[in-house]
């Protein structure tokens, strides 16, 4: 066999082994969920035939013609028995895009489909996409609800300006995708999911109105809008449900991340918060649950965060985040909770309904104040006392 061919087989062969490779839950957790060894999808999983070409004559070093730079915030959906991500995938040019991937289990043994997604454009092509929100919505069909950014042109001397809005894709097949216009609004929208269920007979949305491109600002938090159709969606009245407080997690910014489980007890939100520190901004991820007759009615917020970067998480190309737009909940009661770490791979972590709705409704709430943190360690202490005699 030629040296080129031999460099081929090795290469494969050590593509396959890293796609094949078994993941484990990491012991001691925090009894809430367990996180898993091993990032379930990396720049390395992507195809080979995405980064190289295989033609000897043409590519006569291996090399490759294509690097990609991370695979992040990805949408989550059960479909057709599979774990299926919904993978924003970034190349070496900083362009996002977005790519299928599958599992049979859901934490290991993750596959790209051949090809990325064809997004079609909006009117006004976008020059980045990101952050799909995925949605098998009531009336049928899977919306992605995504970032579309532009550059600002209404500063046209600086090149780091920039617009968010949220672009709509809908598709039956996860493949062929409809491009809807995008959300119209009177602020910059990140972070906006689509409720899953129709709300008063209208379409519901989890936005985020920011004052610019990356400060959120006076925005508040995490809002909602109704929209009467969604394939000429308007934000007319937003209200916010779940707003920001000075010196919490989320003091700087919020956004919903997936949109939420329903369970008995009430919807189960997952969503992250910013805040900022010495080093920057820091990402963590929080959760609350709504009301099931009314989802902008906030029944419980345990205090503080509910998972961040930890170890090697913690490095990548934007340091100290944990960010997730994706779950899946599985009909017996199993949670996938798939996160990225410092915006450069992807991880999952798993609970059950049961345990999640258990964190949110006892958790304390964040008190606001140093003096209301210390009262309700003691109120732990006090209750552990009297209920173990030996403490
Ligand atoms: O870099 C961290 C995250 O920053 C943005 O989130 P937000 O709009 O809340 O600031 C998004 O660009 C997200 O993709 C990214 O992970």
């Amino acid at each position: 066999m030629s040296e080129f061919k031999n460099k081929v087989t090795d290469l494969r062969k050590h593509h396959e082994e890293l796609l094949n490779r078994k993941n484990e839950p990491l012991a001691w957790g925090n009894g809430i969920y367990e996180k898993y060894k091993n990032p379930i999808i990396t720049a390395e999983h992507t195809p080979l035939e995405w980064r190289y070409d295989f033609n000897e004559q043409d590519n006569p070093y291996l090399m490759q013609r294509i690097m990609m730079n991370a695979t992040l915030n990805a949408g989550a959906i059960k479909w057709q028995g599979k774990y299926v991500l919904v993978v924003r995938v970034e190349g070496a040019d900083r362009k996002s895009f977005f790519a299928v991937a599958e599992s049979p289990n859901g934490v290991d043994n993750f596959r790209f489909w051949p090809e990325p997604i064809t997004m079609p454009d909006d009117v006004i092509p976008a020059t980045n996409i990101y952050d799909m929100r995925l949605t098998a919505h009531e009336d049928g069909w899977i919306y992605g609800v995504f970032c579309a950014e532009r550059h600002d042109d209404t500063c046209p001397g600086d090149l780091s300006a920039a617009t968010a809005t949220a672009g709509i894709a809908r598709t039956r097949d996860l493949k062929t995708w409809e491009r809807l216009p995008d959300l119209k609004s009177k602020s910059q929208q990140r972070n906006v999911v689509l409720h899953p269920e129709f709300v008063g007979g209208k379409y519901a949305f989890y936005t985020r109105p920011q004052d610019g491109f990356i400060d959120a600002g006076s925005g508040g938090g995490i809002g909602w809008a109704l929209v009467d159709d969604i394939t000429h969606a308007e934000v007319v009245d937003e209200k916010i449900i779940n707003a920001r407080h000075y010196h919490t997690i989320m003091e700087v910014k919020n956004g919903e991340g997936p949109h939420p489980i329903k369970t008995p007890q009430g919807w189960l939100h997952l969503a992250h918060g910013v805040r900022g520190c010495a080093s920057g901004l820091r990402y963590v991820l929080y959760m609350y649950m709504t009301a099931l007759d009314d989802p902008t009615r906030v029944i419980a917020q345990p205090g503080g965060y509910f998972l961040v970067p930890e170890g090697g998480e913690y490095i990548g190309d934007v340091m100290n985040v944990a960010f997730s737009n994706g779950w899946i909940a599985d009909e017996d009661g199993h949670v996938f909770i798939y996160y990225a770490s410092s915006d450069t791979r992807l991880h999952v972590a798993t609970s059950t309904i049961d345990r999640l709705v258990d964190y949110c409704m006892n958790t304390p709430q964040d008190g606001l104040t140093t003096t209301a943190s210390v009262e309700t360690i003691k109120r732990l202490i006090e209750k552990n006392r009297s209920t173990n005699k030996e403490l």
